[in-house]
C-alpha cells in the first residue's frame, strides 16, 4: 500500500507498515503488532517527540556503552522491521555487536532477521542457530539462549522492546543493561540500569548522533557524563513530564 506523505499521520502510518510488511514476510510476530499498539499510546502521551529526559538517558547509555569493553545490541523482530538500518549504524559507531535475540524464537525468524540486518550493512550478527549456544540462568523463556561471544560474553546489553524477565536475569549476571521502552511504569524499565523512554526509532537516530559528538571524548569526561546521570531521578521525571504533557 503506498501511504501519501501529506497524510497528518505519514510518519506513524509508515511505521506500521513496515511491521505489517514484516508480518507478511514472517520475522514479525502477531504479538509484535500488539506490542507496537501500546508503545503508540504511550508515545501519544509525550507528543511523539523526544523528550528531556529520554535525551539524557540517551547520551548517558551511549556514554556508558563507549565506555564498556563488550557492549552487545540486542535485536528482535519489531525492531528489525522498524529501524534495521539505525540499529546497524549504531553498532558501527558505538562498536558494538548485533544479536538476534527472539521471544518467539524460530529459526527462520533468526535467519530472516540475520539476512535484514546483513543488507543494512552488518557484517556479523550473533545469536543465529547454533551460535545461541549459552542459557541465561533463571530465564524462563526461549530469550534466554544467547551467543557465547555475543550477550554472553557482553558487559553492556542495549534492548529495545523487551520483557522484563531477560532485564532482571542480565543484571543478575552482572551486566549493566540499557533498555529502551515507551512504558515507564514497564518492569523492563524499572529494572534497567538506564531506562531510555522513548520509540526506538527516534531513540536509534538520537544515539548515532550523540555516538558521533561524544566519540572524541576522553574517558574521564565520558565518566562524568555517565556519573551525572541518576537513572530513578530521571525516570520520575519522565513520569512528571508526561503527566504535565497530557494536562
Ligand atoms: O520478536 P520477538 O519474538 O522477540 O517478540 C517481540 C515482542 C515485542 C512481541 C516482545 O518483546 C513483547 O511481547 O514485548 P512486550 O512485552 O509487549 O513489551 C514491549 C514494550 O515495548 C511495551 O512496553 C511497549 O510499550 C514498548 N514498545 C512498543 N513499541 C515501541 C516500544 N518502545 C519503544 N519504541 C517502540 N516503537
Amino acid at each position: 500500500m503506498k501511504i501519501s506523505k501529506t497524510h497528518p499521520r505519514y510518519e506513524s502510518l509508515k511505521y506500521r507498515h513496515r511491521l505489517v510488511e514484516g508480518l507478511k514476510k514472517g520475522y514479525v510476530t502477531q504479538s509484535g503488532l500488539i506490542s507496537h499498539g501500546r508503545g503508540e499510546a504511550f508515545d501519544y502521551l509525550i507528543g511523539e517527540k523526544t523528550i528531556p529526559e529520554a535525551w539524557e538517558a540517551e547520551k548517558a547509555a551511549v556514554a556508558l556503552m563507549l565506555l564498556s569493553k563488550d557492549p552487545v545490541i540486542s535485536v528482535n523482530g519489531n525492531t528489525a522491521a522498524l529501524c534495521p538500518k539505525e540499529l546497524v549504524d549504531l553498532a558501527v559507531s558505538l562498536d558494538a555487536k548485533l544479536e538476534v535475540n527472539l521471544y518467539y524464537r524460530t529459526l527462520k525468524r533468526e535467519k530472516l532477521i540475520e539476512r535484514i540486518l546483513k543488507k543494512n550493512g552488518a557484517e556479523e550478527v550473533y545469536g543465529v542457530g547454533r551460535k545461541a549456544n549459552k542459557v541465561v540462568p533463571n530465564l524462563d523463556s526461549d530469550r534466554s539462549k544467547v551467543d557465547s561471544l555475543g550477550i554472553w560474553a557482553s558487559d553492556v546489553v542495549l534492548v529495545p522492546l523487551e520483557d522484563g524477565d531477560r532485564v532482571e536475569s542480565l543484571v543478575a549476571m552482572g551486566k549493566k543493561v540499557v533498555s529502551i521502552d515507551l512504558n515507564p511504569v514497564s518492569r523492563t524499565t524499572r529494572k534497567a540500569s538506564i531506562a531510555i523512554v522513548d520509540n526506538v526509532v527516534r531513540a536509534a537516530a538520537n544515539m548515532i548522533r550523540l555516538a558521533a559528538d561524544m566519540k572524541g571524548m576522553d574517558r574521564e569526561a565520558l565518566k562524568s557524563v555517565l556519573d551525572g546521570f541518576d537513572n530513578g531521578e530521571n525516570l520520575e521525571k519522565t513520569i512528571r513530564t508526561m503527566r504535565q504533557d497530557i494536562s
